[in-house]
């Protein structure tokens, strides 16, 4: 992607134009000297462009719902969701940009340093830079935003046509000012232009938080497909074990990276390939271990599908297609927790339940381990001693963000009730460090968890991953299949 070698030294005498980085045409320090000739000449001799408007896109009529439900929440008063800005990663070179979770669930757009506006009388306004023309030379001289570094930004016109929203350049944003409430952490530039009070804008992103509780039926199916794409990774991971088995845990986490790319937009989170004890590590994303047969490998990983729903599953697979008796054991008894998580998920039942359901169901399976003496005991409210070994919660929302809806009051939320259109997980685990002497020494190494996503129904729940196999038998018979595929 870069430029001809033997480029001039950056800032040298006689540059057509400044080079330092920051430059306000966004060239960086090893770019060459442009002579004024080659601008006028860059600036001349293209097509004009006649580009059909976009057609309406099917998410349209949902987002123009959810921003009618905030305008009723805050009647009277400007609502400001900016879907931020690039985001450097080192020098001159950004991250690919993602925008902003509440400017995406309410816009739908996926430019960056646009601006969302929901004004005093309930109606939107899309603030964003208008494409940018070949009147100056920014087209090929601005790597962050020039047209032939980057490509071709959408117009207003089209953005207007795609989401069914009014669209203004971002220029005119200047010119507002006043009180607002102003969606934080995404553009201090947007939120300095406003009179704005730290209560108030927290209760908008509150609410905007809660406003993503209830999954409308476009994001259900925004959230299957994400999950579909999980399950062909997973399906890829193991036909290519044993291309891990030769190098390490990144071999999974590139096949699966490359299914992610291709069917969606990214992978949700960083990918946890944890193969063996790693396992044990709850948020391991090094994934630079070997996989070794007689192992387990403990793989969490999500796909984030093109409208960023992500997937957020993990199943823990013996490496060698078989597990030993003793894995098979703690397996089963995981599993056990999780199927008692998700039988507690129905509408009207607090949050937590299927948190406490699992937990209760693998207290009692630690003292069959020989792990703790009396599960009772472990239980109880002032020792819960058998958290040594669980670690974790048993469920979070997901959506947009793998972790969603995190604004959320706890009384809607962690100490709330579920309703119909909630997708959270269920994915109870068990870890026994392999330096941990309070365990048997046969089990020390040793993690499983397994994870789905369930959407809450009218009577009961929907698992969303239910296609990816969970039993041991079921997924032996799965891996053998897809490796004797594999070896056909
Ligand atoms: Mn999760």
């Amino acid at each position: 992607m870069d430029d001809e070698p033997g480029a001039d030294e950056p800032g040298a005498a006689g540059s057509a134009e400044p080079s330092a980085p920051g430059a306000p045409e966004g060239a960086a320090s090893h770019d060459p000297d442009r002579p004024a000739a080659l601008l006028e000449f860059m600036s001349t001799g293209w097509a004009p462009r006649a580009d059909p408007l976009p057609e309406r896109h099917l998410s349209a009529p949902f987002r123009a719902a959810r921003r009618e439900a905030l305008a009723r929440r805050f009647p009277g008063e400007r609502l400001v969701v900016p879907s931020g800005g690039y985001v450097t990663r080192a020098n001159d070179t950004e991250y690919r940009f993602r925008p902003g979770t509440e400017f995406f669930h309410l816009a739908g757009s996926a430019e960056p340093d646009a601006v969302l506006v929901v004004e005093a009388n309930g109606t939107s306004v899309l603030y964003q830079a208008p494409v940018a023309d070949r009147s100056t030379p920014a087209f090929f001289t601005d790597r962050m935003y020039g047209e032939l570094w980057v490509g071709p930004r959408p117009s207003l016109e089209a953005t207007s046509a795609r989401l069914g929203l009014e669209t203004r350049p971002l220029a005119e944003l200047d010119e507002l000012s006043g009180k607002a409430r102003v969606v934080r952490g995404y553009d201090a530039r947007v939120a300095a232009l406003f009179d704005t009070e730290d209560d108030a804008d927290c209760e908008l992103r509150a609410f905007l938080s809660e406003l993503r509780l209830v999954k409308d039926e476009h994001e259900v199916g925004q959230l299957q497909q994400a999950v579909d794409a999980t399950i062909a990774g997973f399906e890829d991971v193991v036909r290519q074990l044993d291309a891990a088995k030769a190098t390490s845990e990144r071999w999974i986490e590139g096949v699966f990276g490359l299914r992610a790319r291709v069917e969606g937009n990214d992978v949700g989170y960083g990918s946890i390939c944890a193969a063996g004890a790693h396992a044990c590590t709850l948020h391991w994303t090094d994934n630079d271990g070997p996989v070794v047969d007689g192992d387990l490998v403990l793989l969490d990983m999500g796909v984030e599908g093109d409208e960023l729903y992500t997937a957020d599953v993990t199943r823990t697979l013996p490496v060698s297609g078989t597990f030993t008796p003793r894995q098979r054991q703690v397996y089963s008894l995981v599993l056990q927790a999780q199927e008692a998580g998700i039988a507690a998920c129905r509408p009207g039942a607090d949050f937590l339940d299927p948190h406490r359901a699992a937990m209760r169901v693998l207290a009692h399976g630690l003292v069959e381990l020989g792990v703790l003496e009396d599960a009772e005991v472990a239980l109880a409210e002032d020792a819960q001693h058998y958290r040594r070994y669980t670690l974790h919660g048993v469920s979070h929302m997901l959506g947009i963000d793998v972790h969603d809806c995190a604004h959320a009051r706890e009384e809607v939320y962690r100490k709330g009730p579920l309703r119909p259109g909630f997708v959270l997980t269920v994915e109870p685990g068990l870890y026994f460090q392999p330096d941990d002497l309070t365990v048997p020494e046969d089990l020390r190494g040793i993690g499983v968890r397994i994870e789905d996503d369930v959407l809450i129904t009218e009577d009961g729940c929907r698992n969303l991953s239910a296609a990816l196999p969970r039993t041991p038998e079921a997924i032996e018979s799965w891996m053998a299949a897809l490796r004797e595929e594999q070896g056909a």
